[in-house]
């Protein structure tokens, strides 16, 4: 980049009033990187030509592969506008789903959002969740309609039609922002709003009469033409514009004012030439809307004449009259694109259109929301006016985004990504300067001349080319070269945002861990404590110094030395401190931000070998930068010692793959087929047997006591009862303690409410956790009637004399304490306290007195239950929609207690998930560690507890516990369940039958599928099981010719109605299965399909 160039990029980073931080967001395909494109070359960054064909900010050499983007990607643009001049940083993401998590971190950094949606395909999955992503992170988006030229040049529609299509888009895109508009949090959003606008127009505003109260409300929420937030463009061809520019054009022509005309232009309403007036109406009088006849028939007339039939003399026509230059070459160019592209990107200019609309539309730095701040300072359940003092002072640190010397630097980094070492700016070759590129001239000419003296032979054309090579290296300076070592190949840079200050290269910040309490913080640290190197230790905290600071210029970086607030930048040198994300500040009064919300689970698992085992500890290096390289990635060693890359699809997983290999571990390696990740459960015996046919009550009733019959007589010993019923009795070893538990199926509905309030229950758990601390946690007023609103809704659905009083009877979730399984408390003579005690604050229930006995051993039994849902009996998954209820609990009097044992127990097992969690986040990571953790908490103390050759009592009935829970699960039907994949398929009618027979063929289930509007394409919602998925989307594309391409998003469980324990035991069962059944047991089938544990 320009000298020039980065000094003015430099000049207006100081001023936040101009500064525009956005991404561009859409569904894959719709046209986000080739609309960047087009506004990389309005600052001459690549050629205008190029614009679109380049795509620019997807520099990764399997992006440009694919034609997809797979990393977000950010450039500093600058705009002038009039007078002003605007600094834009534009961040590009990706719209594929594997890479939604991108678009999170992306999101975070900005105050706005460019959504984009293609004029064909309209709102596509992917447009939903990013117009979600963008609520939630409350950034303003404003509209791209791109792609118009496929609405002329493919569908063939007239300009007519192609309005009425238009406008449904428009709808469609407004539908979904009402959805989140009244959804519950943005009610609330829009109540503040509505207060900070009456608030306004007390000033001196001008309050516009037309537009009634009711519009004004939520009039800036929608999209519409006239409110300036939507452009209309062909980002391929180089145009776009917003009906402003129409309304400057035709108000100078035809001398109706501008602001009119803005009203006029896009909606029902048509030119009466007689009258020369513009009246309402044009629908039902048949007439031409404004809009068709003054913007689509100029565009469609055009495309008639330079595209479709090649109108030489109207094309020279044209462009006289729209003052346009084109070059010979360009009119004579055997593509008509090229002359078309070459006249709308001077008449109609899409960056102009963008770039103006983004200026106008989208909020600066300093004009965050107060409610905004809150929300990113809040973590999890925590009220804003609950946290410290110093703290709350930081919200006007955030607010007043200023760039003082003494104002606290706050900085939020939302990814690391890697750049090859080489391409850092320090180690750049850089262009020589006028003169120094004079004087090698002349050295290089001299040391010609001698040369040619020195040797006769000089004519030697590869002497000369010699020479002509030295000449040509030495017109550029090499700086020194980073170490050769293979280490050192990969930098990471931070890509972050200053919400706070001016940073500095080399200054001293803390890095704030996402668990990090500012309360505890600032009571540990002296007062004024800055981060220098004497801090004394404080949980979550620690210290680093920024690196260099980076301008990103897509490809290129530029060094910079300092970066003033509200500007987005990279910094180096926090790869020791900062894993993925990080909260980067001077005062360690500041809380670690939220963290991103994903969108995306990762769900494809597999393990990684190297080719060569001896290759194995760059295996693991890699596999460490992998991890941290890539926000939804996890890596993980499983106990077998086998190393788990997990991700979040096969596209994704692709991509994991070659990074390895190429870049982080540069070595070869092997990846196992996917690893099919199950759940567990247990299922009401089934009303039909396997050959479909109803079972009579006599059959029920024995296959029930041949299950029944077949655990007890296999598993019964002295210590281990099974009765008919299913109910199982455990002894301890040592004979002191005994447990009886049921395992009982949980209604689908309740199991489906369970998986979709994790983070409910997580919090939920959290309060419990401090309130048995004797600590009581602020929760806010929405936490709490969330948790009440989920008691009522399980009360609602877990009806019936089985489930009397079992809400208030749950004793825990699991497994990690929060999973979609429940351990109840069915035993009389215990009580314990509530989980939902955070509930009844105030009028708290006279607390009864528990057995104390029975008390202290309370966390023992939760533990065993954990493990025992952690990894299930059939294959070691994790359980699923299981209740254990516990009937019975003795513990001999003579015990002795260990009151102190037990607690401990609690903070360390519920630590320990905790803490893997924070690392990690998926649901399915932290398998391996689970079942080691019971056994070795008691082996780490010893000494706690009666110490019999059996070990702690506590030790031995989390065993006990964990174990009856197994035998029980086993004591009634067991079911696999397999997890699923929707997906929306788009397709036109000749491809459909082909599509159906895939989906068929891998066990796809469609569940509807519908016209879309205006089009001849059919929308298929469809659900299909992961483990069938691999290899789907290439399918369905070669089989229909590229011309549908799914989409898989992760949904949900399902259980497999097969039993995989089946086997035939009638003549007509055998006659239809074989001996062994294996025909047609799917739940075998994938069964077998897995890898051993
Ligand atoms: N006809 C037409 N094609 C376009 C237009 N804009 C983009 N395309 C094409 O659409 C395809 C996808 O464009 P991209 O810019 O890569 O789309 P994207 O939204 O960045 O895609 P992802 O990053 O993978 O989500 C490319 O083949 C483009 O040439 C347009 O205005 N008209
Ligand atoms: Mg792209």
């Amino acid at each position: 980049m320009g000298h020039s160039s980065l000094e003015k990029i430099i000049a207006l980073q100081r001023n936040p009033e101009n500064i525009r931080n956005l991404c561009i967001l859409a569904h894959v395909d719709h046209g986000k990187t080739t609309l960047a494109d087009c506004l990389v070359a309005s600052n001459g960054i690549i050629s205008s030509r190029l614009a679109g064909k380049l795509r620019y900010l997807d520099s990764r050499e399997d992006e440009q592969l694919r034609g997809i983007t797979m990393k977000s990607s950010a450039i500093s643009l600058h705009f002038t506008q009039g007078e002003k001049e605007y600094l834009v940083n534009l961040i590009d993401s990706p719209g594929h789903v594997d890479f939604s998590s991108e678009v999170s971190t992306a999101v975070r950094l900005c105050d706005g959002a460019i959504v984009v949606v293609d004029a064909v395909e309209g709102v596509c999955p992917q447009t939903q969740v990013v117009l979600r992503q963008a609520w939630l992170e409350n950034i303003r988006p404003v509209l791209v309609i791109n792609k118009i030229d496929r609405l002329i040049i493919e569908l063939k529609l007239t300009s007519q039609e192609a309005y009425a299509h238009l406008q449904k888009i428009l709808e469609q895109v407004n539908a979904v922002t009402g959805t989140l508009f009244t959804s519950k949090v943005l009610e609330e959003r829009a109540e503040k709003d509505s207060e900070e606008k009456e608030s306004d127009l007390s000033g001196d505003q001008v309050y516009d009469w037309s537009a009634g109260l009711e519009e004004a409300d939520d009039s800036n929420l929608y999209f519409s033409p006239d409110q300036g937030n939507v452009v209309f463009a062909s980002a391929i061809d180089g145009w776009g514009f917003s009906i402003q520019q129409f309304a400057q054009i035709y108000s100078q022509r035809m001398g109706i004012r501008a602001e009119v005309l803005l009203k006029t232009l896009w909606g029902d309403f048509y030119l009466n030439a007689k009258a020369k007036k513009i009246m309402k109406g044009a629908q039902a009088k048949g007439k031409k809307p404004l809009f068709v006849q003054l913007v689509l028939d100029n565009i469609w007339s055009l495309y008639d004449a330079v595209v479709t039939r090649r109108d030489k003399e109207k094309v020279e026509k044209v462009v006289t009259s729209l003052g346009v230059k084109v070059m010979a070459r360009d009119t004579r160019h055997s593509d008509p694109k090229v002359l078309l592209s070459a006249i709308c990107s001077q008449w109609l200019p899409v960056s102009q259109a963008v770039l103006s609309m983004v200026c106008e539309k989208l909020p600066s730095p300093l004009d965050m929301a107060a409610e905004r701040v809150e929300k990113l300072m809040s973590v999890g359940a925590r009220r804003f006016d609950s946290l410290p003092e110093e703290t709350q002072e930081l919200k006007k640190a955030f607010l007043q985004c200023s760039s003082q010397e003494n104002a606290p630097v706050i900085i939020f980094v939302s990814k690391m990504f890697a750049v090859d070492t080489k391409a850092l700016p320090q180690y750049r070759q850089r262009p020589l300067t006028q003169e120094e590129i004079a004087q090698r001239r002349e050295l290089a000419r001299q040391r010609h001349a001698d040369r040619m003296a020195a040797d006769q032979s000089a004519a030697d054309l590869a002497n000369i080319k010699m020479s002509l090579f030295l000449w040509m290296e030495s017109l550029t300076v090499k700086e020194p070269k980073p170490e050769e070592d293979e280490q050192q190949k990969e930098t990471f840079i931070a890509f972050a945002r200053v919400y706070s200050g001016v940073v500095k290269r080399g200054q001293r910040v803390f890095v704030l861990g996402p668990k990090y309490d500012p309360a505890q913080g600032l009571s540990m640290l002296p007062e004024g404590c800055t981060a220098t190197d004497s801090v004394p230790e404080v949980p979550h905290l620690s210290c680093c110094t920024m690196g260099n600071l980076y301008l990103l210029m897509g490809r290129e970086l530029e060094e910079l030395e300092e970066v003033p607030c509200g500007n987005v930048l990279g910094i180096g040198g926090l790869e020791e401190y900062v894993l993925k994300s990080a909260t980067l500040s001077t005062s360690p009064a500041c809380p670690p931000f939220t963290p991103l919300n994903f969108e995306a689970t990762p769900i494809v698992r597999v393990a990684i070998e190297p080719k060569h085992p001896s290759e194995m500890p760059k295996l693991v290096r890699g596999m460490r930068l992998l991890n941290q390289a890539d926000p939804c990635a996890e890596v993980l060693i499983q106990e077998t010692g086998e190393h788990v890359l997990v991700t979040a699809g096969e596209v994704h997983l692709q991509r994991c793959l070659d990074d390895l290999r190429d870049r982080f571990a540069k070595i070869e390696i092997s990846a196992s087929k996917p690893i099919i990740p199950f759940r567990e459960t247990v299922i009401r015996p089934p009303k039909v047997d396997m050959v479909n046919e109803e079972m009579g009550k006599q059959q029920k009733v024995a296959i029930i006591h041949q299950v029944k019959e077949e655990s007890s007589q296999a598993r019964t010993s002295d210590t281990l009862q099974v009765d008919p019923s299913g109910l199982v009795t455990l002894t301890t070893p040592n004979r002191l303690a005994t447990v009886s538990i049921r395992a009982i199926p949980l209604p689908e509905e309740v199991t489906r409410l369970l998986d979709g309030s994790l983070e409910l229950i997580r919090t939920l758990e959290q309060v419990n956790m401090s309130l048995r601390e004797g600590r009581s946690l602020d929760i806010s007023t929405r936490t709490l009637e969330a948790i009440e609103g989920l008691k009522a809704k399980l009360e609602g659905l877990l009806q019936g004399r089985k489930w009397r009083n079992a809400v208030d009877r749950i004793w825990a979730f699991g497994p990690r304490r929060y999973g979609p399984n429940l351990l109840l408390n069915n035993v009389d003579s215990y009580q314990r306290p509530s989980v939902w005690q955070c509930l009844f604050k105030g009028n708290k229930p006279s607390k009864p007195a528990p057995q104390a006995a029975l008390r202290d051993f309370d966390n023992s039994i939760i533990s065993g239950f954990q493990l025992a849902t952690l990894s299930g009996p059939m294959c070691e998954e994790p359980l699923m929609g299981v209740c254990f209820s516990v009937e019975r609990w003795d513990i001999q009097a003579s015990t002795p207690l260990q009151q102190q044992d037990s607690v401990e127990e609690d903070s360390i097992s519920h630590e320990s998930s905790e803490d893997s969690r924070a690392e990690g986040g998926s649901e399915m990571d932290e398998q391996g560690e689970g079942p080691a953790a019971g056994p070795n908490q008691a082996k780490r103390r010893p000494e706690a507890g009666p110490a019999d050759c059996y070990g702690p009592v506590s030790g031995q009935l989390i065993a006990a516990t964990k174990e009856a829970c197994r035998q029980a699960f086993q004591a009634q039907p067991q079911r696999l369940m397999a997890a699923m994949y929707t997906c929306d398929i788009m397709a036109t009618a000749e491809v459909l039958g082909r599509v159906y027979g895939v989906l068929g063929k891998r066990e796809g289930r469609v569940l509807h599928e519908e016209m879309k509007e205006g089009t001849d394409m059919f929308i298929i919602k469809a659900v299909l099981p992961v483990a069938e998925s691999f290899g789907f989307a290439d399918e369905i594309r070669k089989r229909t010719s590229g011309l549908a391409s799914p989409q898989l998003v992760f949904s949900h469980w399902e259980v497999i109605s097969s039993d995989p324990y089946w086997v035939p035991t009638t003549e007509e069962e055998y006659l239809h299965f074989g001996e062994k059944a294996d025909s047609a047991n799917q739940a075998l089938k994938i069964h077998e399909r897995r890898p051993p544990p």
